[in-house]
Formats: structure tokens, C-alpha cells, sequence
């Protein structure tokens, strides 16, 4: 059996990887369409070595479509994915648009792959900065209960997309050159006010709440408490976005409800799926962003009991954002789809 596969968002920081992923995994693919902005139309990107052209998207694109992987904005996904869905697609939605809604599962498949069974025709993949939290504490969830995270995140540009990448390195060099600095992305695309992020650390990614936190602290609370289907799970998150291309580290504080033996956390954490331990103090080895990217897995160490609570417990996680935190779990959702029986409940 094999699919017609769309990828909205082609030409992004996103697309491209989930391109290299279908092609590198051999999915089983029947047709790929290449979709992305106006802008992008006619651009020729090489699959399995064919050109493929890009197209513009719209609601016309959809025709015959198997899996739709929308990762082009949430604008996009709320006027385009219930018309795919619509046209008989299932679509696995990147954004943010529809994580929240009731009926639409979100999914890290290391934590809760069996909900996605209750799918309406979308399926949400979580925000990077949660996915990869999430995949790591699974297993001292599921040993010993959560009772409060405070997490704070260092995160790389990639996760604003391709211009934000391109400014980075612009502003690094204009420094370097000591020419003044352009400032046209980041923190937040769509607003008016401009940070430097070249040599810097931007305690704002997305915008404010009302609360006080950003958006991107938001989702990390909203979306723990959905994934773990557990609504008491206290979290705190501070986002912070850092001169790094690739890679989002956190340092996580995790209040466990059960008292825990460090050895034992270990020993879960090293048979977690998804989940790699590099954590040896002595020879100075831990998870780094430059040596996550490219990789699927969600490194932990920095592994150390809290010094003042008996249930607490102090580590970092890391991950590349585009792949665990975007496009590998897009496309570990779709592999588990066709091995089963992908269109369930539709
Ligand atoms: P395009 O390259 O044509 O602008 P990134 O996250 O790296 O910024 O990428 C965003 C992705 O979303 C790109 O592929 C971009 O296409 C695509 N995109 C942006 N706006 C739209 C739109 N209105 N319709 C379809 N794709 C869009
Ligand atoms: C970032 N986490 O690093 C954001 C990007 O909700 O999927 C991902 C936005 C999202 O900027």
C-alpha cells in the first residue's frame, strides 16, 4: 500500500525536514505534493532523485490527498487542513491551531500514541519546547507521578523559521565586520518591536499572555497537562531564545510525587524509547544542542537529586527542534498510522 502524501510548508525550516525523513525512512509514497506560499510556486525540489515542483496552496490541492503534514503557520492550517479534511485527507497539523481544541488529539508517540485513534481527521503535534520535555519525563511519570515542573528553556532560532536562521547569521556577521546590526525577525515576527539576537538571550518567544508568560510558556503548560491527560501537573516555564541554529536545551526541575532513587531514574531513563543518557559529570559529558542536531532522540543528563526537596530531581534535555520537535514527530505519527489501520475513526 502506499499514499498520497501533501506537505504544506515545503520550502520552511519544517517542510524541508519532513522531505529528507519521508525520503530517508522510504515512506510509503504513492504521490508527494510539494505545497508552500505563492511566492514558493515553481521552485524544484529533489525527492528520491526527481524534481518535484512546488505549488501554491489551496483548497483545490487537496484533491486525492492520503496525509496532509501542515507546517506553514497556524493561519494556514486554520483555513486550509478541515478542507483537506473535508476531501478525505488526515491531516497531522504542526501549528498551534487546533492543539488545544477538544476533539483534535496531540500526540507525542513515546507518551500517548493511542489517543490518536479518537482522531476527527486532524491530529496536533505538539510545540518543540513540549515534545521534547514530555518524551523525557514519561517515564518518571508513569514510576513515580508529577506533581510540579518549573522548566526553562534555551532555545535555538530555528524554531521561528527560516528568516529567523538568516538573521542570525546576518547580525552575527555585521557584528563581526562591526557594521550596524538589521534587526527584521526576531522575537516576534508580527510585531512591531525588533531584539538583537546575535550575542544575546531574548527572554520572550511569541507573545504575551495577559499572565505575564508568553505564548510559548503557555504551550508548554497547556500542552504537558493535555499530553499526560493529567490537568494537576503544576508547570512553570520561562522561553528564552539564544544565538544557536539548531537545538533547544531546558533545564528542567521536576517535583516527583513518589520519593525516588536516583540509580533507578537512570536506569528508566536509559530504556525510555526516544530517549538517549549522556550524563557522566567526571568526563565532562552531557547533552549538547550542536551535537543533538540531525537526531532524532531527546538527550538527558545533568541528572542530580534537588538539594533541599526529597522528591526533586534537576536535569537538562535537549533536542534538535526541527526534527523530535517538529518533523520526526510529525512523521512517526503518519508511520503509525499506516501500520495501522490509519483511518480509524474518521
Ligand atoms: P514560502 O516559502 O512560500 O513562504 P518557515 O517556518 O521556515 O518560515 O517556513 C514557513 C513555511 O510556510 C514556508 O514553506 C512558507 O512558504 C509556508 N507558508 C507561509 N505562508 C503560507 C501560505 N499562506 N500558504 C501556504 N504556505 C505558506
Ligand atoms: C520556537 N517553539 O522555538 C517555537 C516554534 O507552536 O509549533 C514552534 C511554534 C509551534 O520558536
Amino acid at each position: 500500500l502506499s499514499y498520497n502524501v501533501a506537505i504544506v510548508g515545503a520550502t520552511g525550516a519544517v517542510g524541508k525536514q519532513i522531505i529528507r525523513l519521508l525520503e530517508e525512512r522510504d515512506f510509503p509514497i504513492q504521490q508527494l505534493k510539494l505545497l508552500a506560499s505563492k511566492r514558493s510556486k515553481g521552485t524544484i525540489v529533489e525527492f528520491k532523485g526527481k524534481d518535484l515542483v512546488v505549488e501554491e496552496a489551496t483548497p483545490e490541492s487537496f484533491e486525492g490527498v492520503d496525509i496532509a503534514l501542515f507546517s506553514a503557520g497556524g493561519k494556514t492550517s486554520r483555513s486550509l487542513a478541515k478542507i483537506a479534511v473535508a476531501k478525505g485527507a488526515i491531516v497531522i497539523d504542526n501549528t498551534n491551531a487546533f492543539r488545544m481544541d477538544e476533539d483534535v488529539p496531540l500526540i507525542v508517540p513515546e507518551v500517548n500514541m493511542e489517543e490518536a485513534k479518537n482522531h476527527k481527521g486532524v491530529i496536533s503535534n505538539p510545540n518543540c519546547s513540549t515534545i521534547q520535555m514530555v518524551t523525557a519525563l514519561k517515564p518518571l511519570y508513569d514510576r513515580y507521578g508529577i506533581e510540579r515542573i518549573i522548566v526553562s528553556t534555551y532555545q535555538a532560532v530555528s524554531g521561528a523559521g527560516n528568516q529567523a536562521i538568516n538573521e542570525l547569521i546576518v547580525q552575527t556577521k555585521q557584528i563581526l565586520d562591526g557594521k550596524e546590526v538589521t534587526k527584521e525577525i526576531l522575537p516576534v515576527s508580527s510585531l512591531p518591536k525588533k531584539h538583537q539576537i546575535a550575542f544575546n538571550a531574548i527572554p520572550q518567544i511569541d507573545v504575551f499572555e495577559d499572565n505575564g508568560f508568553t505564548l510559548e510558556e503557555m504551550k508548554m503548560v497547556r500542552e504537558t497537562k493535555k499530553i499526560f491527560g493529567d490537568p494537576s501537573i503544576q508547570v512553570t516555564a520561562t522561553c528564552v531564545r539564544l544565538p544557536i541554529i539548531y537545538g533547544h536545551s531546558e533545564s528542567v526541575y521536576v517535583e516527583l510525587k513518589e520519593e525516588y532513587d536516583l540509580k533507578e531514574v537512570r536506569e528508566l531513563l536509559m530504556n525510555a524509547p526516544g530517549v538517549v543518557v549522556i550524563d557522566d559529570p567526571a568526563n565532562q559529558e552531557y547533552p549538547l544542542a550542536t551535537d543533538s542536531a540531525g537526531k532524532l532522540d531527546v538527550f538527558v543528563g545533568r541528572l542530580r537529586r534537588d538539594l533541599d526537596h526529597p522528591r526533586a530531581l534537576n536535569m537538562w534535555i535537549v533536542s534538535d527542534n526541527l526534527l523530535k520537535g517538529a518533523a520526526w514527530n510529525a512523521v512517526q505519527i503518519a508511520e503509525h498510522l499506516i501500520r495501522n489501520d490509519y483511518n480509524e475513526s474518521k
